[in-house]
């Protein structure tokens, strides 16, 4: 049924994180085994495609060894699997239906929701896409306790051993290094710093290090320092390799690989490629076995003159209607209160002033969830803990203030295992650091989520040391993104944005502050009042506005 297949191709390929032209489409449904053509055209698109052509399929056919079409044969029953999602229908923001606009239009582009005054009730929320829901709201959900499943791993709660002593440094280091190497040990035979400098001159040569430098030389080229537990070691990125794309991207003190050949005095490393630790291309997302969901939210910000109780009481008098019932999770990433002293002169847009009275109001809001939803909350930079990440769960007295329908109160960063969905929770203040250190096109705040793939890449939610993220030093590097999440959930810039990295569903979640005195003077737009809604069977996301 070449409807059946067509659909299920758009919706393979957007599993795997592309929107696809209709015409590539076509020509996947006509091979003579579309899994296998599918395969071979996501392995030829080049890393940074959003959209699979009909050249990549054309030329993936061409490049088969006997050609894509033939080598299937035997395989041909299997058709394009669907198999944890359960098919679904895609969502056109986060990758994955068929268009032939030219040209592609990125996984987030576009406004976040309408305003759409045509017939929608005011205030009532406005779904975004008008895609599905098959399964959600003909069908009565019922909310059943028992059949929730939440772990929550690497929670460094009062594990801190940090006492800012120069050796807790040197520890989280080796630990960034031992963990993030081992990731790109499999892509390259490297050598230690200290081997690679008694090697012969011209010898091939490959080292995996944190970078201790990066700078570029007179003549257009980049010299990159590269540091292990060994010693240091220089590469020259010459400026006609085609790296620069790649130099752009590089984060002092993340951990890269770099391969090359050593000039003739052996005293540097000329770097023919350079390797990030990155989410493998075939990373399988978990998915829930039910149909279930999760409302993505942060930046609350009680306490503030410009939080937006409207809206909060109409997300939360939606979360009581039968429409909402499969909402049987609400996961807020950080800055659930506007707090005290966190910007010069904030004192002047306080509501709430005492920042107890600010938790126990942001409390009181709480409980307008329904009382049998499962929250997890981590803290931001606005809340009352270190700044410095990790960031602990709040000490015993907040927690207690916050302890609203046993809401679990995990570090910033957590990972959070949702009915067999991971997803990796963290507030988001590296995200300022990538915005400003990266080209626009790499990572902005319209696309915060683009900032995000780049943290996915480095597997690190915050790379760099010294800078505008601060960093507690502790036996262990809490910030490594060691286990591949399925969902990837920040904060803290206040804009709304989401969009597949390799199969991982990266979500700004936007905020529940309206414009502040500080973002007008920079002209930063937040958007505020929208919930996005995760299907935890098919990853898809609504996203709902309430403002
Ligand atoms: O951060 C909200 C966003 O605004 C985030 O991108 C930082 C930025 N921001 C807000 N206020 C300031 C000041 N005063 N200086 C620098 N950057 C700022 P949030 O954590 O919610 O304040
Ligand atoms: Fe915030
Ligand atoms: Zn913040």
């Amino acid at each position: 049924m070449p409807l059946e297949s067509n659909a299920r191709i758009v919706s393979e390929l957007a599993r795997r994180g592309y929107n696809a032209e209709r015409e590539a489409v076509t020509l996947l449904a006509g091979a003579q085994n579309p899994v296998v053509a599918m395969e071979a055209a996501v392995d030829h698109a080049p890393d940074d495609a959003l959209r699979i052509t009909s050249d990549h399929v054309r030329a993936a056919i061409e490049n088969t060894p006997g050609n894509a079409t033939d080598s299937l044969a035997d395989d041909r029953d299997s058709g394009v699997t669907t198999d944890r999602s359960g098919g679904g229908v895609t969502d056109d923001r986060s990758g994955g239906v068929a268009d032939d606009t030219a040209p592609g239009p990125t996984p987030a582009s576009g406004p976040p929701a309408t305003d759409d005054p045509s017939g929608t009730e005011r205030g009532s929320p406005v779904e975004t896409k008008g895609s599905k829901n098959e399964s959600g709201s003909a069908s009565k959900h019922v909310r059943d306790p028992e059949l929730r499943q939440l772990e929550i791993g690497n929670d460094m709660t009062g594990n801190s051993t940090g006492t800012g002593e120069y050796m807790d440094f040197v520890r989280t280091f080796r630990d960034r290094y031992a963990r993030l190497s081992k990731v790109l040990r499999g892509r390259v035979t490297h050598r230690p710093a200290e081997a690679i400098a008694d090697m012969p001159g011209g010898s091939d040569a490959a080292m995996i290090g944190l970078v201790n430098d990066v700078r570029s030389t007179k003549s257009g080229h980049w010299l990159i320092e590269l540091e292990d537990t060994t010693g240091t070691f220089p590469a020259l990125v010459m400026k006609d390799k085609g790296l620069a794309d790649v130099v752009d991207e590089i984060l002092m003190d993340e951990c890269v690989a770099v391969e090359g050949t050593l000039a003739d005095d052996a005293g540097i490393l000329f770097a023919d490629a350079l390797h990030f630790p990155d989410v493998p291309r075939t990373h399988r997302p978990g998915a829930a076995d039910r149909h279930v969901q999760a409302a993505l939210i942060s930046d609350v910000h009680v306490g503030s003159d410009e939080f937006m109780l409207d809206a909060w009481n109409r997300f939360t008098d939606w979360l009581h209607t039968p429409e909402a019932d499969p909402v049987e999770y609400v996961l807020i990433a950080g800055d659930m209160v506007e707090g005290v002293g966190v910007y010069p002169n904030q004192d002047e847009e306080l509501d709430i002033v005492d920042i107890y009275e600010q938790y126990e109001t942001f409390a009181e809001h709480l409980k307008d969830v329904p009382g049998d939803t499962e929250i997890v909350m981590i803290p931001g930079n606005h809340d009352a803990v270190r700044l410095a990440e990790p960031q602990p769960g709040f000490n015993e007295e907040l927690r207690g203030i916050m302890d609203v329908h046993d809401a679990r109160i995990v570090s910033n960063p957590a990972t959070v295992t949702v009915e067999g969905v991971d997803v990796l929770m963290y507030h988001g203040v590296s995200l300022d650091e990538v915005i400003a250190e990266l080209p626009e096109e790499k990572a902005s705040y319209d696309e915060p989520h683009k900032a995000m793939y780049q943290l996915l890449k480095k597997r690190h939610v915050a790379p760099q040391f010294g800078g505008h993220t601060r960093v507690a030093p502790e036996d262990r590097d809490y910030l490594v993104i060691e286990n591949v999440p399925d969902v990837f959930h920040t904060g803290h810039v206040h804009k709304l944005g989401w969009g597949k990295y390799h199969n991982v569903l990266a979500v700004n979640s936007g905020c529940w502050q309206a414009q502040t005195d500080f973002q007008k003077s920079v002209n930063i737009q937040p958007d505020s009042g929208f919930a996005p809604i995760l299907d935890l069977d098919t990853l898809e996301m609504t996203v709902r506005k309430f403002a």
